[in-house]
């Protein structure tokens, strides 16, 4: 909401009339907001509040859901099957679909009761849109209608999930779009159900959980157990030259640190990388994701720290031809997403074993 006595922001775009073919307004309007991912409205993250009973708790940042893309629409459902209600939400630029895996409830413990209730209407239109179930859940009677419109540009999933908390079972009952109330008696917790009109009776859907893996960590696009490629990148003489774990390794677990000289926690885990090194135990190599081709200052920092460990830089986009089996960095990192300090722990065969994100600890 923009205050009334806020002054005027005078937008070039606002006060003059543009063709949204020509090629000023899609240079300028298409480039910063869906190339460059630029925000179309003022960088609002997306927020995620958690109903506590008496009031809501932000878990925004904890959830991992507050994403800086502009977000257009959203759809709760139980996509894995597991009893909680997950979040799918679509943007207009950046990754544009989300998935968020729900792990409010653990299967098997004590509150991960829930019911997941479909209806079929025998009378009027059979989906039975409108149609009102009730459950006696831990907080007294919860309704939900079946709506199959829900939130902008979306739809609901014709499925309602009931939270039973550590109810062993409920009491259900539907308010049908005809007028009369129904009761389908008890459902034991981890029902998956089709309430059919007329008959009283629930009929049992098969369950069918399916696991979410985790994403990727920020920036890296490997997963644990793949294998390094070799990189082509640029040596601390400054010339092209290909980055092989297997060959620095030297029988030894590897340390490969991801770093920039503009990083204040990354420079300030240098002299622990070094100490690693020394110890003789893991073998150290870094790679600094300084602008590519820029790697005088980088160089500086590590020759200040006296560091010994093999050093390498980002070279000029495109000034390394390719060649076999060696591929560029932004095939296994992200540059613009890489969270900085990471530290990809690999074995002495160059397999992935961890991706560390932030500084080291020890
Ligand atoms: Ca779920
Ligand atoms: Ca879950």
């Amino acid at each position: 909401m923009v205050a009334s006595e806020a002054d005027v922001e005078v937008e070039e775009s606002l006060t003059s009339k543009q063709n949204v073919n020509s090629s000023t307004y899609v240079s300028f309007h298409n480039a910063q907001i869906f190339e460059q991912g630029m925000s179309f409205s003022g960088n609002e993250r997306n927020k995620v509040w958690i109903n506590d009973g008496d009031s809501f708790a932000d878990l925004s940042d904890l959830s991992g859901a507050d994403s800086p893309n502009d977000s257009r629409a959203t759809i709760a459902a139980d996509f894995d099957d597991d009893g909680d209600v997950d979040l799918f939400v679509h943007s207009i630029q950046r990754e544009r679909h989300a998935l968020y895996r729900n792990d409010a409830l653990v299967a098997g413990s004590k509150n991960a009761g829930f019911l997941k209730l479909r209806v079929r209407a025998t009378s009027g239109q059979y989906e039975g849109i409108g149609a009102i179930v009730t459950v006696d859940g831990p907080a007294g009677k919860t309704s939900q209608v079946l709506s199959r419109g829900a939130g902008f540009l979306s739809c609901q999933v014709p499925e309602l999930v009931f939270g039973l908390g550590a109810l062993e079972g409920a009491h259900v009952e539907v308010f049908w779009p005809g007028g009369k109330t129904e009761s389908f008696g008890e459902l034991a917790a981890g029902t998956r159900a089709t309430l059919v009109e007329g008959t009283g009776e629930a009929e049992a859907l098969a369950a069918r959980p399916r696991m979410f893996l985790d994403p990727l960590p920020p920036g890296v696009q490997l997963d644990e157990g793949a294998l390094m490629p070799k990189l082509a990148v640029v040596g601390s003489d400054g010339k092209p030259t290909v980055l092989d774990v297997v060959a620095l390794a030297d029988g030894k677990n590897v340390l490969l640190n991801l770093w920039s000289s503009s990083c204040a926690p990354c420079v300030k885990e240098l002299p622990l990388l070094q100490s690693r090194e020394a110890s003789g135990e893991v073998r150290v190599i870094t790679l600094s994701v300084d602008v590519p081709g820029d790697f005088e200052r980088a160089r500086k920092v590590l020759a200040q720290r006296d560091t010994t460990f093999p050093a390498f830089y980002l070279p000029d986009v495109g000034a390394i031809a390719p060649e076999s089996g060696v591929q560029p960095v932004e095939t296994v990192i992200d540059l613009a997403r890489l969270k900085l300090p990471t530290t990809i722990g690999l074995d002495k065969d160059g397999r992935v074993q961890t991706i560390l994100q932030g500084p080291l600890t020890d």
